[in-house]
């Protein structure tokens, strides 16, 4: 089994938007109670997002992140689930896990976004869309101190992804990444587990970003994308996942609160909390 932690991760800068900050307050009072989890400091100051480096907040999402990278390296924990946040706030925790388990990681991004831009090539200059590429050491320059031991791309896939932009759609094909579009059917079961196969790797660590999921039947987080997974087909998909492959991580993203107990929120949180 190992020892496990559970982090409920504020940190939201990487959105711009501060409704993930109180999203994630909202989970530690409705799921998370009686749970012993860890919270990752996060500023709630909207005047931390100065401009550096064309990336938003550049200043205050690299403390943040650091901080992170402190809480779960003293820990040392072999398993992590974590709630978020904007999804660059993974960073530390998916870049522990790939030392932990000496590079043999596979992270699935189940996400309608691609989260791979570039600095220079992102439209928006929000951190959030960027971190699979601070992962694989694209940013040495700005991140190397932080993220000390760079990913392959070859490590990465993406499930449900539908609205990339177009310079991560060249990105993509360029490296190759295994990439299983949208699919209601319980085809696409087979299609993820070969996908994960197919990065050979003995661990796995899943990232989902909510945003993933069809609007119309959750839209609690901050950008939306129609054509979306329904939410059987994902809670199909994260059981075939757990059922089948060394989970060692899951991670849930992106949620800006509801103001009342929801229950798929209840299931994702109870499923993180079962890997
Ligand atoms: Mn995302």
């Amino acid at each position: 089994m190992g020892n496990k932690m559970i982090i409920a991760n504020p940190h939201w800068q990487g959105g711009g938007k501060d409704c993930c900050y109180y999203g994630i307050k909202e989970v530690e009072e409705y799921y998370l109670k009686g749970e012993s989890f860890v919270e990752i400091p996060a500023s709630d100051k909207n005047s931390d997002l100065i401009i550096r480096e064309k990336i938003i907040g550049l200043d205050i999402i690299r403390k943040q992140l650091m901080g992170g990278f402190s809480i779960v390296e003293e820990a040392s924990p072999d398993k992590i689930f974590t709630v978020g946040g904007s999804c660059d706030g993974d960073i530390p925790y998916i870049s522990y896990l790939n030392k932990r388990y000496n590079g043999d990681l596979a992270v699935l991004w189940v996400d309608a976004h691609g989260d791979i831009n570039s600095a220079e090539e992102s439209s928006s200059h929000l951190f959030y869309g960027m971190p699979i590429r601070a992962l694989v050491g694209d940013f040495a320059d700005t991140f190397g101190d932080i993220i000390k031991d760079t990913m392959s791309v070859g490590q990465f896939m993406n499930v449900g992804g539908r609205d990339l932009d177009p310079p991560e759609e060249v990105y993509f094909k360029k490296n190759n990444i295994p990439w299983v579009k949208v699919d209601n059917s319980d085809a696409i079961l087979p299609k993820v587990s070969d996908a994960i196969k197919s990065l050979n790797k003995g661990h796995v660590y899943v990232h989902m970003d909510l945003d993933v999921l069809e609007p119309k039947e959750f839209a609690y987080y901050p950008l939306p994308a129609p054509c979306g997974l329904s939410v059987e087909t994902v809670l199909k998909v994260l059981y075939m996942i757990r059922d089948n492959f060394n989970m060692v991580g899951y991670s849930l993203y992106e949620f800006s609160g509801a103001g009342k107990r929801l229950e798929l929120m209840e299931t994702l949180v109870r499923y993180g909390l079962s890997i």
